[in-house]
């Protein structure tokens, strides 16, 4: 009899992407128990071969029949990819693990950060599908739980500031001409982005909605109600991109329930799952983008209290965009089902 742990067929839909290929990086680095890996893309990628742990895995077409065998696909290849794929690979026994934002907000398909809600991961049966949440909601979450499960959350104030690295590889290479441009006195040209991002701040991600607030504010609201599992936490955001290449940096105004002090809340983040502190402000240490590129943390730090309420603190999180705010929590997500729920 052998004692080995059991490992697993992992599928990756949109494994040549630059979230697909950060999943196989995570995969690798926590040593994920795999299997077989199926690598699957669109008809451009088709005999492409791609390195993992010493094999070439050859790039394979996304389709119907594609799940076969499959124990856990992990999706990042566009919320329609998902809408026409997940279903099948669901029904072939895959768990789907989905980062597009096809299902997040489907009332009966688990949404889940496993530092906040690992729980809900049980409800996968329904439809054998777990989305993974917004990239920015993602990192705010993981800072924003120890204090939510200390003195309760009424009302949140956020802004942020987006790397460019989230809309795509072709963003990163349209930063990095208009910086080019500009320094040898050309005319900078914009595709990706509606306006000039090199030296600029767009507040604007995601299309507008009839509310004057874009998609991806609201995925803010509706996705941290949805997970925190309460639709009363008053929330506001303003999503801005910064010509920045990696992390996702974000300031949040909370007023809880009751108070807490500023040197509570860094004791509780201090040794709050997913989170690095990182607030010592007279030796100039504050979480930076430059700071989180590859780190799986969260970086939190410019705790203090809002001194204009009775019950206010703010703080400045930072986290790798394309790490924790999309592969890292996929895989993670993978890691708790296969340890709890499988
Ligand atoms: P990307 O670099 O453009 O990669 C897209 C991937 O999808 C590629 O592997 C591409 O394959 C594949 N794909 C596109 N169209 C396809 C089709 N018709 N059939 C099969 N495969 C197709 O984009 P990315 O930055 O990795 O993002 C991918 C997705 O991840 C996004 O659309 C979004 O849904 C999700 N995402 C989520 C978050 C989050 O907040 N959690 C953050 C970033 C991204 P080819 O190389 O063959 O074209
Ligand atoms: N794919 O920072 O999937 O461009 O909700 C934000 C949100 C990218 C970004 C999403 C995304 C960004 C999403």
């Amino acid at each position: 009899m052998s004692d080995n742990p059991p490992k697993y067929n992992v599928a990756i839909a949109g494994a040549t992407g630059a979230v697909g290929g950060a999943m196989l990086d995570v995969l690798k680095r926590r040593d994920f128990p795999i299997n077989t890996l199926r690598l699957l893309a669109s008809e451009r990628s088709l005999g492409k071969r791609i390195p993992f742990k010493g094999q070439d895995i050859e790039v394979e077409l996304l389709s119907k029949d594609a799940f076969e065998g499959i124990d856990i696909a992990l999706f990042s290849a566009g919320a329609t990819r998902s809408l026409d794929f997940a279903p099948a690979a669901a029904a072939a026994g895959a768990v789907v693990i989905d980062n597009s934002s096809a299902y997040r907000m489907d009332p009966e398909i688990p949404l889940v950060v496993p530092e906040v809600n690992s729980h809900a991961i049980a409800d996968y049966k329904k439809h054998g599908i777990i989305a993974n949440p917004n990239c920015s909601t993602i990192q705010m979450l993981v800072a924003l739980k120890p204090i939510l499960d200390k003195v309760g959350i009424k009302r949140l104030v956020i802004s942020t500031y987006q790397a460019v690295s989230g809309t795509g590889a072709k963003a990163i290479e349209e930063l990095d001409s208009q910086v080019k441009a500009y320094a040898s006195g050309k005319k900078l040209s914009a595709t990706v982005y509606p306006h000039q991002i090199a030296f600029n701040c767009l507040p604007h991600i995601d299309s507008f909605l009839d509310n004057g607030y874009t998609k991806e504010e609201m995925k803010m609201v509706n996705e941290t109600r949805k997970i925190f599992e309460d639709d009363t936490i008053g929330i506001t955001a303003t999503t801005v991109r910064v010509p920045v290449y990696y992390g996702h940096s974000e300031s949040v105004n909370i007023e809880t329930k009751s108070k807490i002090t500023a040197a509570e809340v860094k004791e509780l983040l201090g040794s709050a799952p997913g989170v690095k502190l990182v607030d010592d402000p007279k030796n100039l240490r504050y979480p930076l983008a430059t700071d989180c590129a590859g780190k799986f943390e969260t970086l939190v730090g410019r705790i203090r209290e809002d001194e204009s309420i009775d019950n206010g603190i703010n703080l400045w999180i930072v986290s790798d965009n394309i790490l924790k705010g999309a592969a890292l929590n996929a895989v993670q997500i993978a890691e708790t089902f296969i340890s709890e729920f499988k």
